[in-house]
């Protein structure tokens, strides 16, 4: 069940991204291709988008990152997800991880729960028990709303404690909205 989607998450991270964007320029972090092999070993720490101390702790321990990682190539947005303690970067996990979007870096469109500082255009989710591994686009009546059109697949792979995504550049946003 590809287009599984679910409010419940033990992990939520919010991601904002600067789309001064032409098709090969950065999206966030460096510009490479990302081999999708459960290996950290082609990341390093000039890509980490968030570490563990700016990061919440979920429960179990292993719905928790340890850092997260971010590139981009022309195709993809690769996103590396450590996670704490072990198993967690399994996807057959029945926790959803929720990664959030701001596309358009305008907090006035996209998702907003009421405490969150951005509007989220794009949702990424993997997990749901091996059920989802999906990019959606917001259109919830207003901002509040759990509304959520799904896009396509993301590409995966994991091992452990570690998964790496590549979410399509594709269904990022329509060329219009991308600046
Ligand atoms: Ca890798
Ligand atoms: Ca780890
Ligand atoms: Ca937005």
């Amino acid at each position: 069940m590809k287009r599984f989607i679910s409010m419940r998450t033990f992990c939520l991270l919010a991601v904002c991204t600067v789309l001064a964007l032409s098709a090969s320029a950065d999206l966030i972090g460096t510009y490479k291709t990302i081999t999708l092999d459960g290996s950290l070993s082609d990341w390093n720490a000039a890509d980490t988008l968030y570490n563990d101390a700016e990061i919440g702790d979920g429960s179990p321990a292993n719905s928790s990152y340890e850092n997260i990682y971010a590139a981009n190539d022309g195709i993809s947005l690769y996103l590396g997800l450590d996670t704490k303690v072990t198993g967690g970067g399994d996807i057959n996990n029945d926790w959803t991880r929720n990664i959030y979007m701001d596309t358009d870096v305008n907090s006035g469109t996209g998702f907003n729960a009421g405490w969150m500082s951005h509007g989220y255009d794009r949702l990424v989710q993997y997990g749901a028990g091996g059920g989802s591994y999906s990019v959606f686009e917001f259109n919830g009546a207003t901002q509040a709303d759990w509304g959520w059109n799904w896009l396509g697949l993301i590409a995966y792979s994991y091992s452990d404690d570690i998964a790496e995504l590549a979410v399509p550049i594709s269904n990022w946003a329509s060329p219009a909205t991308l600046r």
